[in-house]
């Protein structure tokens, strides 16, 4: 990769420039030192579950190992570590899920966290036939909370929320006994039957990583995220901008950087709070300037329009550029380098959780029992060190780009139904999303998610690929770092229409949004679950049928690879730009990209090229259009 081509967002470029000049090392310069990755564990062949491996498989047939010690096959150790990073994923994000249902169960309306969309409540209880009528809503709220909670590991019957997906979808479930059952024991029975000597057949471990998946998908993401609606309320269409143009010279700066929004939603509070912002001007600052980064950055900005300062790749880069003031972290994609990065600077790098302490960070411990004080003092440590600041090292980027963002399933519907009431029939909002894709308005969707990764052109394969995708009338839903890079791109701005074809432009124009609908973060890509389980309820046609495509074009983590599964086992056909540790196995590629769809109705599809990957998926919702009969 020539160094002129790191990335295709100025703001890197610029800021990887100065840490050359500066001798600082980034993220690029250590994949450089990595040189040629691990041949065996590119390839998914190495297996060190037991200790009379470690194993390594000969990539050559014939030649060299091709057993493990124990006997095990290439195809059944690609699989069982395909199965494992699956299980990696789904913990993150339930766990993940599981926190913000404590927080839920301890909510309190005299206390820091409150339920703030009680209708959301209310609906979910129903849903989980909790009694709502003449009840103190604290009182439901810990009954779903204990609920919920128990999701994770009741003994019997599978997950609740499943039930959101068509009749169709459950049967397929059903019948291939992929119905996820408790969270954490998915989770657990991966960890058992992935142990030395239990399961031998790379087809059996593919199904297990698809339950897991589920459990993932359709029960921890889709629980952390409507539990962070009910706390923190259900997102609705609002103004924000994108990349590190937002640090600003003369103010306090806050990166908030990582996933749960029990934290962020905090500090967001103790930053308005008028004392520290008089706080920070006694320090000669005009004010507190908070910016999210990763995940935090799509929570916040899409309940409160904060600034999103970019995505996975930039979140050294805005240490580099001398102006921030604290980075506050708590679990996930956080790279341990901030440490040693920060002390080039005058940065306090904050690690807030005890699931992710990191070595040479300050770590002031986030108490949720004292919520409020707790993210005030981490904010009062920002400000004190406005002082330290190093003038002479400060280099800000100016690029930003303008965004529309918080389109939940709640608001995209709200949008249309108020289209609809200028129309005769009101009857169900999802009706005029149906009909522009059955009219042929709209060619199909495609959800766009996922991580950067030094392997790939920062944002290159997200934006190349949404740009072909809506130029051919295709709407694109976004989470994650692959939304903040069609932000930063000006893509979720209403004026990024003009990149639309006719069709789409016009449906934006009339409902009036843009092309690329900003849905959130990781775990809430359950929107999309919800929204196409929708559609696909008032077609009456099963998910795997409806012109709908997924891709991840610059993945990196376990789970992406537990969100790629379970979106693939969901019935939509998923298109990965990083090719999985898995070319190993003949196996367990076939039943990939083969085989799973005579299973679950869609597969996975492996192509670094998103302009290609593009094209595919164009022809796929062309295919599956034909096959409707639309
Ligand atoms: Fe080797 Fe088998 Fe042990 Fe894996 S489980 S390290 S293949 S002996
Ligand atoms: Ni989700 Fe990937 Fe970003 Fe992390 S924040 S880097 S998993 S997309
Ligand atoms: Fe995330």
């Amino acid at each position: 990769m020539s160094e002129k081509t790191i990335s295709l967002d100025l703001t890197t470029e610029k800021l990887y420039k100065k840490a050359k000049e500066e001798k600082i090392e980034t993220v690029w310069d250590r994949k450089k030192i990595m040189k040629a990755p691990c041949g065996f564990g590119e390839k998914g062949i190495c297996c060190r579950l037991c200790s009379m491996g470690p194993c390594r498989i000969s990539p050559v047939k014939g030649k060299g190992a091709q057993k493990g010690i124990c006997g095990a096959t290439a195809d059944v150790i690609v699989a069982r570590n395909f199965a494992r990073m699956v299980a990696g994923g789904a913990a993150a994000h339930s766990d993940h899920g599981r926190d913000i249902v404590h927080t839920l169960y301890m909510a309190d309306k005299d206390g820091n966290y409150k339920v703030k969309d009680e209708e959301k409540l209310r609906k979910i209880a129903n849903e989980l036939e909790i009694q709502t009528e003449n009840r103190d809503i604290y009182d439901v709220a810990r009954e779903v909370a204990e609920m919920l909670l128990n999701e994770f590991g009741k003994p019997f019957g599978t997950l609740e929320f499943i039930e959101r997906a068509p009749e169709s979808r459950k049967k397929i479930w059903k019948e291939l006994n992929i119905e996820p059952r408790a969270i954490d024991r998915e989770i657990a029975t991966i960890m058992h039957s992935t142990h030395m000597g239990c399961t031998g057949d790379a087809e059996s471990l593919i199904n297990m990583s698809m339950r897991t998946a589920l459990s993932d998908g359709w029960g921890g993401s889709m629980i952390g995220t409507d539990i962070s609606d009910v706390l923190f309320g259900t997102p609705v269409p609002r103004e924000t901008e994108a990349n590190l143009g937002v640090l600003k010279d003369n103010m306090v700066n806050i990166v908030l950087h990582g996933h749960e929004p029990t934290l962020s939603e905090m500090i967001v509070l103790a930053a308005e709070d008028p004392e520290l912002v008089e706080l920070a001007k006694s320090v000669g600052a005009e004010g507190i300037n908070l910016v999210g980064m990763c995940c935090t950055a799509n929570e916040v900005t899409m309940r409160h329009g904060v600034k999103i300062a970019g995505n996975f790749l930039q979140q050294e880069l805005a240490v580099l550029t001398g102006a921030v003031e604290a980075v506050i972290v708590d679990v996930q994609c956080i790279m341990p380098s901030l440490v040693t990065l920060s002390e080039c600077f005058h940065t306090k790098f904050i690690t807030t959780s005890p699931k992710a302490r990191i070595k040479g960070a300050t770590h002031l411990e986030f108490e949720e029992e004292n919520a409020l004080e707790s993210a005030k003092n981490i904010v009062r440590e920002a400000i004190e060190n406005y002082k330290n600041r190093q003038r002479e090292k400060v280099f800000i980027p100016q690029e930003k780009n303008h965004a529309t963002v918080g389109y939940s399933v709640e608001s995209i519907k709200n949008q249309l139904t108020r289209v609809m009431n200028s129309n005769v029939d009101n009857s169900n909002p999802i009706k005029p999303l149906a009909d522009c894709i059955t009219s042929g308005v709209l060619r199909g969707a495609a959800g766009i998610v996922g991580c950067n990764n030094p392997k790939v052109k920062q944002d290159y394969g997200h934006i190349e690929m949404i740009k072909k995708l809506i130029a051919n009338d295709v709407i694109v839903v976004t989470t994650g770092c692959s939304a903040q890079a069609a932000a930063k791109a000006g893509l979720m701005s209403k004026d990024a229409r003009k990149l639309a074809g006719e069709g789409l432009r016009r449906v934006c124009e009339l409902v009036d949004i843009p092309p690329v609908l900003h849905m959130g973060s990781c775990v809430d890509i359950s929107r999309i679950l919800n929204l196409v389980s929708d559609v696909s309820k008032y077609l009456n046609v099963d998910i795997s049928k409806l012109p709908v495509v997924g891709a991840a074009p610059e993945w990196m983590s376990e789970k992406a690879v537990s969100i790629g599964t379970y979106v693939v086992s969901t019935g939509i056909d998923t298109w990965l730009g990083v090719v999985p540790p898995v070319t190993g196995s003949e196996e367990v590629v076939d039943i990939l990209t083969n085989r799973m769809e005579d299973m679950v109705g869609a597969k996975f599809y492996i192509e670094q090229d998103p302009i290609k990957a593009a094209e595919q998926m164009l022809q796929r919702i062309e295919e599956k259009r034909e096959k409707l009969g639309i």
